[in-house]
């Protein structure tokens, strides 16, 4: 953008305000002042983004789109102030007119358009894709409502709808109605034989649906970059208004567009995801494959031009679309068709818990995309062809796509990309040796690792101001731009004037904090206390439950003797659980009455207390990350695919208590072992109690009397009022031998717990490993992992 001063801003703001909303600076809402400044933000970069767009055209440079069915960016603002270098600029000029940034910052709504991990990813990458240069877009959908908003009542989770999105719409967005594309669903199709002996399919009482891009800048850090997430929202097309005659159809059609995952536990709610899935995958590729027809290049070349990436499972429909785009609308041959599609796909693996590969009912999926299923059925007959006779015929079975009337989505984006990755080294490691095996066996050139990052100048510069102001004064400003100068860190982390100024700035983002929860659970917070915290989607996998053992015991230890010196300890949990995930939402339960009972007993002296931030999201992670001493990663090893949290608190100067699972071990390869608090079982150990079948928790539980005594706080009344969850619980532990291995990770991890309350007490050794984790945690920048998938995936840099 152009050079801007004060009082150009000012004075377009003041105009901008009377435009639109009819009032003078002083008597404008937060939500007005929001609004307006996003407008100019937007009118600030339009000139670049109308470049970048042309540039790429006339370059005929090669494009990357990344289809996601989430993306959580959370709130932009500031963001958006930061890269395009006018933030202290903007603050100092509304500050001269009495407005206050951070109160505009508070107007605008967080876009909760994901539910956890994947997602936050996805919208990293999109702040690092235009920073890095890279001609990256993001493709999603517009949901009007977004993950839900989590509210406590009695301890238990209320889901609300949270409605993001303001009836004037986003402000970073701009509809693009000339470039809506009309997409279709169920009916039948048969294929007709055509004079030159081609196949052309004929639908017959197929619905229309009317795809409408919503275009989201994304905004390059100080580079003059701007990229765009594409946000496809459903309209009724007027031209088939008579498919959608009731007031019924119509508000089915808006739903397809309403909410990020509707409940899919009827087959409505299933057919309503895929509806959502072949939306976004359809609307996105045929705006993309149009966009290259303009080239005037040969279709069967597309992949030159184009890289399309699968984002978890739920876009792997985008192979059979591209097939269907290039044979039925562009006239392109099978085999040609197959070959660019495979060029033009990849695909990451999030998870290795089996549930979340996705899989589809072949009746359903015939009904709603029926020309989708036979290209998937010519594509599943000609792969079991090609290999038959080459592998093991029980290897053909387990990866072909079509299996027991069920198409399984991951095969799909496999069998018809050209790279599959993982997203830590280890989480890599065991999709080759285990999940994914069979597949490695037919495709190992296609498996890579890409592990992940955060996008560090949201994590540091906008959550962190405290730390960024005496990392400018130690190091110079050079890290805000290059994060590796955080290394320049380690020439003085023994310093103790050092270590005094970083001690005192966590103490001030822990009375934020602690603020925060003064004001809205009224507890006091005594920020000489460790805080240590566990902030993720709840799951057990995650263990939630075994930092609340471990609390437990705690508790049982100062009721037994209240004199018991010990290093306080706030406990701060954030987390939402799935809407149809029970035992995850006694969990929530469990800990709210457990606050209840510590937070309330007197005679324990404030050395304990514990917390559930309700609607725990990005923007409340900009509140907790910076605050936290201690950054709970207790997975039982081989679950957490990467984990993202570990390096937002690693950055923040909080040390990581960490089994060796996901992105972890490359946490503890960057600061050395001895700054970090590893425990528990490696994933070898969890690997040898599956294949010998020797893990029995009930003998833990009988033969050790601190774990039975904390087993057994969750049914001998200690909690109250959770007679149903505690036993649920117990059960899970006891009666059906503690999947997750609790029992046995326990006493190492409470060892380790005290070994830490033992270690705050020492500060210079304290604090050299809080610097020692900031110095070295620029290698989990996303613009580092991004150039990876640029260059060795995509090719498009
Ligand atoms: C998450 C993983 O659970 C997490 O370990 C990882 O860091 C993140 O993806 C990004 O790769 N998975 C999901 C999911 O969010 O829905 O499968």
């Amino acid at each position: 953008m152009e050079q801007l001063t004060k009082e150009q801003f000012i004075k377009a703001f003041k105009a901008q305000l009377h435009t639109d909303y009819l009032v003078d600076n002083n008597e404008a809402t937060a939500e007005e002042h929001f609004r307006t400044l996003g407008k100019l933000i937007k009118q600030y970069v339009m000139s670049d983004w109308l470049r970048r767009r042309d540039e790429i055209v006339k370059e005929q440079k090669k494009t990357a789109y990344y289809f996601s069915i989430e993306f959580l960016p959370g709130k932009m603002l500031q963001t958006n102030l930061l890269n395009l270098g006018i933030y202290d600029l903007v603050s100092e000029a509304l500050a001269d007119i009495n407005v206050d940034l951070a109160v505009l910052v508070e107007a605008e709504r967080d876009m909760a358009l994901g539910n956890g991990g994947l997602g936050r990813l996805a919208s990293c990458f999109m702040d690092s894709l235009p920073t890095i240069g890279a001609p990256g877009f993001g493709n999603g959908i517009r949901y009007k409502y977004g993950l839900f908003k989590q509210r406590i009542v009695n301890g238990y989770q209320v889901e609300l709808p949270d409605a993001w999105l303001p009836s004037e719409g986003s402000v970073w967005e701009t509809k693009k109605p000339h470039s809506a594309v009309d997409v279709k669903i169920y009916g039948s199709v048969y294929l007709a034989p055509q004079e030159d002996g081609a196949l052309k399919p004929i639908y017959e009482n197929v619905k229309t649906l009317h795809a409408v891009p919503y275009d989201v800048i994304q905004i390059g850090f100080n580079n003059g970059v701007v990229n765009n997430l594409r946000l496809w929202d459903v309209e009724l097309p007027e031209k088939y208004e008579l498919d959608y005659q009731t007031l019924a159809d119509r508000r089915r059609v808006e739903d397809i567009t309403s909410f990020l995952y509707p409940d899919d536990s009827s087959r409505d709610g299933q057919a309503m995801r895929l509806i959502q899935e072949y939306f976004m995958v359809s609307a996105g590729l045929q705006t993309i494959v149009a966009s290259y027809a303009k080239m005037h290049l040969p279709m069967a070349k597309i992949h030159e031009k184009v890289a399309v990436h699968i984002n978890d499972t739920h876009p792997a429909m985008a192979v059979p679309e591209l097939m269907r785009i290039l044979m039925d609308d562009y006239g392109v041959k099978w085999d040609d068709a197959w070959a660019t599609t495979c060029k033009v796909m990849s695909y990451t693996n999030h998870t290795v818990l089996s549930e979340a590969l996705e899989k589809w009912d072949t009746g359903l999926f015939k009904e709603i995309v029926p020309r989708i299923h036979q290209i998937v059925g010519e594509i599943d007959r000609k792969f079991v062809k090609e290999w038959v006779g080459k592998v093991d015929t029980g290897i053909i079975d387990r990866t072909r796509i079509v299996q027991n009337n069920q198409i399984h989505m991951a095969n799909l984006a496999i069998i018809g990309g050209h790279s599959v990755n993982g997203v830590a080294k280890l989480h890599t490691e065991l999709l080759i040796e285990d999940v994914l095996k069979e597949f490695y066996v037919l495709f190992p050139e296609k498996f890579n690792n890409k592990t992940n990052g955060i996008a560090q100048r949201r994590w540091s510069q906008i959550a962190n101001p405290g730390m960024s102001t005496l990392l400018d004064d130690l190091i110079g400003k050079g890290w805000r731009s290059n994060i590796h100068e955080l290394s320049k860190l380690e020439e003085v982390l023994t310093r103790s004037d050092v270590q005094t100024s970083f001690y005192q700035v966590k103490q001030a983002n822990k009375q934020k904090l602690a603020d925060y929860v003064k004001k809205t659970l009224d507890i006091d917070l005594p920020i000489d206390a460790i805080f240590d915290v566990q902030v993720k989607r709840l799951h057990a996998y995650k263990r939630q439950l075994l930092n609340v053992m471990h609390i437990i015991k705690l508790y049982q230890d100062l009721k037994a003797d209240p004199g018991l010196e010990m290093t306080p300890r706030v406990f701060i949990f954030g987390a939402k659980a799935a809407p149809g995930y029970h035992f995850a939402k006694s969990v929530i339960k469990i800990i709210n009455e457990l606050a209840n009972l510590i937070n309330y007993d007197t005679s324990l002296n404030d050395k304990l207390k514990v917390v559930f931030l309700e609607n725990y999201n990005v923007s409340l992670a900009e509140l907790i990350v910076p605050a936290a001493d201690v950054s709970e990663q207790i997975s039982t090893a081989g679950k957490e695919a990467s984990g993202t949290s570990n390096m937002k608190f690693m950055m923040n100067g909080a040390l990581t208590l960490a089994t060796l699972d996901g992105a972890n071990i490359e946490i503890k390869d960057a600061v050395g072992e001895d700054n970090i608090v590893i425990f528990g079982m490696d994933k070898d150990a969890v690997y040898a109690h599956y294949d010998k079948h020797d893990y029995n928790s009930r003998a833990i539980y009988d033969s050790d009397p601190t774990i039975k005594r904390v087993v057994d706080a969750f049914i001998d009344g200690t909690i109250p009022n959770t007679h149903y969850e505690g036993h649920e619980i117990w059960d899970a532990l006891i009666s059906y031998n503690d999947e997750y291995f609790l029992l046995e990770d326990f006493t190492d991890y409470a060892e380790k717990q005290a070994y830490i309350s033992a270690l705050y007490q020492d500060k210079p050794s304290w604090q050299a490993k809080v610097i020692k984790n900031i110095a070295n945690s620029g290698r989990f920048s996303s613009d580092d992992t991004i150039e990876g998938y640029a260059k060795d995936i995509w090719g498009i840099i």
